[in-house]
């Protein structure tokens, strides 16, 4: 976009306060879990497009920003992402699932009800740009696009969380579906859908643990 450098604007932090909020940071991050009961209350649309622009300053492929976010709202859009998800759920459980894959999720308690689809007040479908369009509609191409989709989602999960929601990654397989219901053009491929909103007050998660550092981190 641009040939031109500008100053980074760099806020240095005091060696103990970073150490403090790096330790208040991991703590909250910690405290984020895959939510699937929601309750139906609002929830400011002013958060999620905040979210989204936190989302948007995700590093990307020669800065090419190959996202969109669709923002579900709309009771019959949602009810038709319900219907067209739980099928697929449905041959994913009883048919196409390898036993292997089905014991993996027991500890989950998952099943082809998707009823979230409908309770939680958003659902954020995630798509990645195969590849984009110049200002004169020629072909541009993208760069590592799943992978500055993952990041993207990733720090689009973060805000949400940072800011008090709750959300579940779903990933409904084949998601194509998606693509239809929300008519996207041919370039972008469904990514992910993003349940977003309050927990139900009931709402209960499983007792399902996460590595300790030395098994997810090797320092040499
Ligand atoms: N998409 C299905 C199955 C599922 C798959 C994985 I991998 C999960 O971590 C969770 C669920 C579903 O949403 O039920």
């Amino acid at each position: 976009m641009s040939d031109r450098f500008v100053p980074l604007a760099f806020e240095e932090i005091p060696p103990d306060d970073m150490r403090a909020r790096a330790a208040a940071f991991r703590d909250e991050m910690q405290r984020r879990r895959s939510v699937r009961d929601f309750s139906d209350r609002p929830v400011d649309r002013a958060i999620i497009e905040d979210g989204l622009r936190a989302a948007g300053a995700a590093p990307s492929g020669a800065n090419k920003q190959p996202w969109h976010f669709v923002v579900v709202s709309d009771p019959a859009l949602k009810r038709a992402i319900r219907t067209a998800a739980e099928e697929e759920e449905r041959a994913f459980y009883e048919d196409r699932a390898p036993q292997e894959w089905l014991d993996a999720l027991a500890p989950l308690g998952t099943d082809p009800n998707k009823p979230f689809l409908e309770q939680a007040p958003y659902l954020i479908a995630i798509f990645a740009e195969n590849y984009g369009r110049g200002p004169d509609g020629t072909k541009e191409k993208h760069y590592y696009t799943t992978e500055s989709v993952g990041i993207a989602t990733g720090m689009l999960i973060t805000a949400l969380h940072h800011a008090g929601l709750a959300t579940l990654t779903h990933t409904p397989s084949p998601m194509r579906f998606l693509e239809e219901v929300l008519e996207r053009p041919e370039n972008e491929r469904a990514f992910l859908l993003l349940v977003v909103g309050y927990p139900d007050e009931e709402a209960t998660v499983p007792a399902i643990d996460k590595k300790p550092l030395d098994a997810i981190a090797t320092f040499r």
